[in-house]
């Protein structure tokens, strides 16, 4: 039946995001919004403890979270057996920390811990869920430190979706062995929403394709290892999306790749955002994801799965909204009283407390779906659209409670309200998923 409980191993993660956030991330956050500098100390430090990467197959030395079907663990004996054995140490590269070995305040690594499960149990089964929880705890540290790692994510996607074993082993398990980033190459210049517009272009040259093109706004893009890249390969206007593009895996180091300047951003400015110039890139056949004209449909699959991690992150700011402001609603008095106790005040943080429950449920339905197996792509561009809106009006009515000082950089939720904004825009504006949610209404009424 229908169950709102997290599992034990489900809060154990979460019990450790959100240690993470609150000694890694909180602390740092503003420096890093007002330096810009893209946050490698903390990559590191989660690609550690294996809150990076959670979703990477295992035969590639990853957990599988979102590969699995999800459900209870429900053993929370060995689970704490595990905690305590300190003899344990597993081969998996990448996060080969011993357990008790790698510490956060105390906090043991969960990933030895992940691992001796699945050896104990015979298989977790986790999924984008686990996946979108984690994301929501780092969002509300910092969600310009959230999107640097979860485009990194996004990168994988298609690879994890629609790469074949050769693929994933040799892109997806340089991730896990070193603590390195990828990124997700489709808009461009000329087309960000309408993605059947893009103009890269890649030809077939005996067992090679050459890529010519730009990409624009591409997170992660001048640290990422490896890209995915979508172009056009069939030139002929009226070849149908579906068989027009093909996916390619392109490394970053290739000669011919240039990622430009670093972009400067309203919010979520740790996040590294960058054109790509590709000038006859050779590409070798074995880097195409499916094959020619697969393209397509593998960058819109990959949405299923990364838009309810967008969703999960626009609820972590807007909770930290609701927390700002109600902390300070309880401090600041006016006419004699903690404002909390003006009526208006106080409707405004029950707004927010309304947004933040109603957008975690639309992005744990999303996940949910895709982790059954069930078609989420409606459901995926509710919870994205419904929780970026939430999270721009929670992010805007915190300032409001925080009256002048609201305006003000010494205080934390004027970088709630520029981060916000991106929300309404990447991975699909507000716009474009009404435009999915509202083609399946209508072809359905049909
Ligand atoms: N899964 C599989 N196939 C799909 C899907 C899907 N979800 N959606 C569409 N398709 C298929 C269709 O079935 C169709 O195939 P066929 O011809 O065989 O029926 C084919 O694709 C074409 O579909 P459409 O006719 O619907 O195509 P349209 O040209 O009308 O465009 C959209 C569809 C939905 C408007 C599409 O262009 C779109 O999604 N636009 C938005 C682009 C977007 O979201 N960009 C985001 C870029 S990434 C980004 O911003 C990253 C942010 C940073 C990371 C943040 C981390 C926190
Ligand atoms: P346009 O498509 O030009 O849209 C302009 C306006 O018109 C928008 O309001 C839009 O909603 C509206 N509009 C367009 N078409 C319609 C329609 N049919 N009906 C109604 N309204 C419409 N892309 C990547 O590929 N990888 C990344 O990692 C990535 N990261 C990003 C990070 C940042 C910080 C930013 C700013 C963007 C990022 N993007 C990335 C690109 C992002 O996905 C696009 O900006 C977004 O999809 C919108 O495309 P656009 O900017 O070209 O706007």
């Amino acid at each position: 039946g229908l169950c709102f409980e997290l599992n034990d191993e489900q809060k154990a993660l979460q019990d450790l995001a959100r240690k993470f956030t609150k000694e890694e991330i909180i602390p740092v956050a503003a420096q890093y919004d007002k330096t810009g500098e893209y946050p490698w100390p903390i990559v590191k430090k989660a690609w550690e403890l294996g809150l990076m990467n959670g979703h990477i197959p295992e035969h590639c030395g990853g957990m599988g979270l979102g590969v699995m079907e999800s459900g209870g663990m429900g053993n929370f004996g060995v689970f704490d057996e595990c905690l305590s054995a300190e003899e344990f140490a597993f081969g998996c590269s990448g996060i080969t920390t011993a357990i008790g070995g790698t510490s956060l305040g105390g906090c043991v690594s969960i990933s030895p811990i992940l691992e001796a499960l699945t050896k104990l149990t015979g298989g977790l089964e986790l999924g984008v869920f686990d996946g979108c929880m984690v994301a929501e705890e780092l969002a509300y540290g910092c969600t310009g430190i959230m999107t640097a790692m979860e485009a990194s994510g996004l990168g994988q996607t298609p690879v994890i979706i629609a790469g074949n074993k050769e693929q994933q082993k040799k892109y997806l398990g340089r991730l896990i062995d070193e603590p390195l980033v990828a990124a997700y190459g489709v808009t461009e210049p000329g087309a960000g929403s309408d993605v059947a517009g893009i103009k890269t272009r890649a030809e077939k040259k005996g067992d090679e394709w050459i890529l010519n093109g730009q990409k624009m706004w591409i997170t992660n893009g001048g640290v990422a290892n490896w890209y995915f890249v979508l172009a056009r390969t069939n030139p002929d206007p009226k070849c149908p999306a579906s068989k027009a593009f093909t996916g390619f895996i392109v490394e970053r180091e290739w000669a011919g790749v240039t990622p430009g300047r670093k972009e400067q951003n309203m919010g979520q400015r740790a996040s590294d955002t960058r054109g790509i110039t590709f000038e006859d890139v050779r590409i070798p056949k074995e880097n195409v994801l499916i094959g020619e004209g697969a393209g397509f449909k593998i960058a819109m699959g990959a949405f299923d799965k990364t838009r309810p991690p967008v969703a999960a992150g626009a609820t972590g700011l807007a909770q930290r909204a609701l927390y700002e402001a109600t902390r300070y609603s309880l401090e600041r008095k006016t006419f004699g009283v903690p404002i909390a106790q003006h009526q208006a005040v106080a409707f405004l943080l029950a707004d927010m407390a309304i947004g933040v429950e109603t957008a975690r449920l639309a992005w744990q339905r999303s996940a949910w779906m895709v982790d059954h197996g069930q078609k989420n792509t409606v459901m995926a561009s509710v919870a994205k659209c419904h929780a970026s809106e939430i999270a721009n009006k929670a992010a805007s009515d915190a300032v409001q409670v925080f009256g002048g000082n609201g305006f003000n950089t010494e205080y934390p939720v004027e970088k709630l309200m520029r981060d916000a904004k991106i929300y309404q825009i990447y991975e699909g504006t507000s716009q474009i998923q009404r435009l999915i949610i509202s083609r399946e209404i209508l072809t359905a009424a049909k």
